[in-house]
């Protein structure tokens, strides 16, 4: 009963949010990481740099991605994929440090998905006005599977839609550090970011980072 009436009220520590059946926003539950998360980060894109990639439809993105773990997701000409191989170096993706995939994991069984082991780690890169339009992440082999999402830097508007394209969007602000697990019946939602707005974050400038763990093969 007292839990429940201080439930909302402290601003101390992670809260958490309900955004859908099955996803769920962790406050500030990265926050603790963020220097190792910057660390790691660095170390990454040392090895597999940024880049703007182009979709089927022959565009090219306005959010620069790259990955690290056993395999990572590319877009070219020829579609969607996820592949073992940085087609800008020919080399193996950057691994996943072993905590980082904890933290994945822990983060998953926070919200009651025990067992995450993720292969993957997408890696995107918002500059002021990128965004990125309403999608479903399908390109996964296992759907069951929850996708765990870091926020880094600059705040933006996270974009939830429903089942179909057309459906109306709600919105929700994702800070530094906030964390977003989503897996079971929405899994296959659309959602996007709306285009970033302009500031100045103290660790990472005018800048937005996320980073997805996902079980890709
Ligand atoms: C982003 N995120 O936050 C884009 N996808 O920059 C995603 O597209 C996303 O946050 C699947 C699950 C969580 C996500
Ligand atoms: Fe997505």
């Amino acid at each position: 009963m007292t839990a429940d009436l201080f439930e909302g009220i402290a601003d101390e520590g992670p809260s958490r949010e309900v955004i859908a059946e099955g996803a769920v926003l962790l406050r500030g539950f990265a926050r603790p990481f963020e220097q190792q998360l910057v660390t790691v980060l660095r170390d990454i894109t040392a090895q597999a740099p940024f880049r703007r990639m182009i979709t089927p439809g022959g565009h090219q993105m306005s959010v620069a991605m790259t990955s690290c773990g056993n395999c990572g997701w590319v877009t070219d000409r020829a579609g969607y994929r996820y592949d073992a191989t940085d087609p800008q170096s020919g080399k193996p993706w950057p691994a996943m440090p072993q905590w980082l995939r904890q933290f994945a994991t822990e983060a998953a069984e926070e919200v009651g998905f025990p067992g995450f082991l993720p292969d993957a780690c997408l890696i995107n890169r918002y500059e002021v006005g990128s965004r990125m339009s309403l999608h479903q992440d399908k390109d996964e082999r296992d759907l069951g599977a929850p996708i765990v999402s870091v926020s880094l830097g600059l705040t933006a508007i996270f974009l939830f839609g429903g089942m179909k394209r057309s459906d109306t969007p709600r919105r929700f602000r994702l800070l530094h550090g906030d964390v977003v697990v989503w897996g079971g019946p929405v899994r296959l939602a659309y959602h996007g970011i709306a285009p970033l707005a302009d500031g100045e974050h103290p660790l990472l400038g005018r800048q937005r980072i996320n980073l997805t763990f996902r079980k890709a093969r």
